[in-house]
């Protein structure tokens, strides 16, 4: 399978977390993308950069003044004169104004934030753009007629709605791969977000539309983060309703209680009649997982890959989270050497 992947996810760095009452180092670090890369190269699989898309091209799921912020934070950052990373303390929730972007850049981080865990640095926007060239470039590759394609993508982006990020994530790789499959000439684009916590930006992103369904499975939101969205009562709106499947799990979800959740969303999946089939990988599902609670050993993960290749789709895989750096890797190559073999 070919990974499409920049060495420019190593701009993004050196940010803390507010975690637990604490700022600590990020989980989401470049050890991660490192790791992977090398588990891959050593599988076989053939690396290939990406393509040099238009940052137009993010105007599709993601709105001008969104993506505006994102590119110019933090030089407004250093204008101000800071340094570091930036992190958001202070947000429009109940009771306070959101029509309007405070001017000051500590109001707009609020503003475009949803939580006090995803610092930007200097080097995010490099390489939050970078990734999104390497999601539509394996969607582009696909749709060109490879069978699969795995986008190595640092930092994450299933988060990221049309104009908020958190959640270590940024720009929403795995909504601008199912885009440009859409636009490419797939009439329908399955989402399944199989990523630990929900994808709340994606949902977001499609919530409206009918030609892109979104599948997920996830630890429940009244303990896991996202905390505020992927409950099972969320379907979809507009033209959208019936487009949404969430799939929420206690924590400590073992095997076979997943693998029955397994059915229900492969089954949605081939019942929705999808042309392509895009899949935001977390690998945070892993029982080691500093931040998740879910209990699959690594013997899951190709078996997780066999699944998805079941479905027989043209497939574009797009890397989430997964924060267990050291088997980061070979939990990775478990699902793609899986996959792989399956079809
Ligand atoms: C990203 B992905 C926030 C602490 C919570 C955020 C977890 C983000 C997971 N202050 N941590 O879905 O793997
Ligand atoms: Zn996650």
């Amino acid at each position: 399978m070919q990974i499409v992947h920049s060495p420019l996810h190593l701009r993004h760095d050196g940010g803390m977390e507010l975690h637990r009452g604490a700022l600590v180092p990020c989980y989401e670090m470049p050890a991660r993308a490192e790791y992977i890369r090398e588990a891959l190269v050593e599988a076989g699989h053939a690396l290939v950069v990406p393509r040099d898309f238009d940052p137009e091209a993010l105007l599709a799921v993601h709105d001008a003044d969104f993506v505006a912020f994102l590119r110019t934070a933090h030089a407004r950052w250093r204008e101000d004169g800071r340094d570091g990373f930036m992190l958001p303390s202070g947000f429009p929730a109940r009771g306070l104004r959101r029509d309007r972007v405070p001017s000051g850049i500590s109001g707009a981080m609020g503003y475009y934030a949803f939580d006090a865990g995803t610092p930007i640095v200097e080097g995010t926007w490099d390489a939050a753009f970078a990734a999104a060239q390497c999601a539509m470039t394996a969607a582009a590759l696909v749709a060109e007629g490879e069978r699969s394609a795995y986008a190595l993508c640092r930092p994450p982006g299933h988060h990221a709605g049309r104009s908020v990020y958190g959640g270590y994530c940024f720009l929403n790789n795995a909504a601008l791969a199912a885009q440009q499959l859409r636009e490419r000439g797939f009439g329908k684009v399955a989402l399944f977000d199989v990523d630990y916590h929900h994808g709340n930006g994606t949902q977001d992103i499609f919530w409206e539309r009918d030609d892109v369904l979104f599948v997920s499975i996830h630890g429940t939101p009244e303990t896991e983060y996202p905390y505020f969205l992927g409950y099972a009562d969320e379907r979809g709106a507009g033209a959208g309703e019936g487009f949404t499947l969430n799939l929420p799990l206690p924590r400590g979800t073992g095997w076979d209680t997943y693998d029955a959740a397994l059915d229900t969303a492969l089954q949605r999946i081939a019942d929705f009649g999808a042309d392509a089939l895009v899949v935001s990988l977390g690998v945070d599902i892993y029982e080691g997982d500093p931040i998740s609670a879910f209990k699959l050993g690594a013997e899951r993960f190709p078996q997780l890959g066999a699944r998805l290749a079941s479905l027989g789709l043209p497939t574009v895989l797009v890397q989430e989270g997964g924060y267990a750096v050291r088997e980061i890797g070979t939990n990775v190559a478990g699902v793609l050497g899986a996959f792989g073999a399956c079809r």
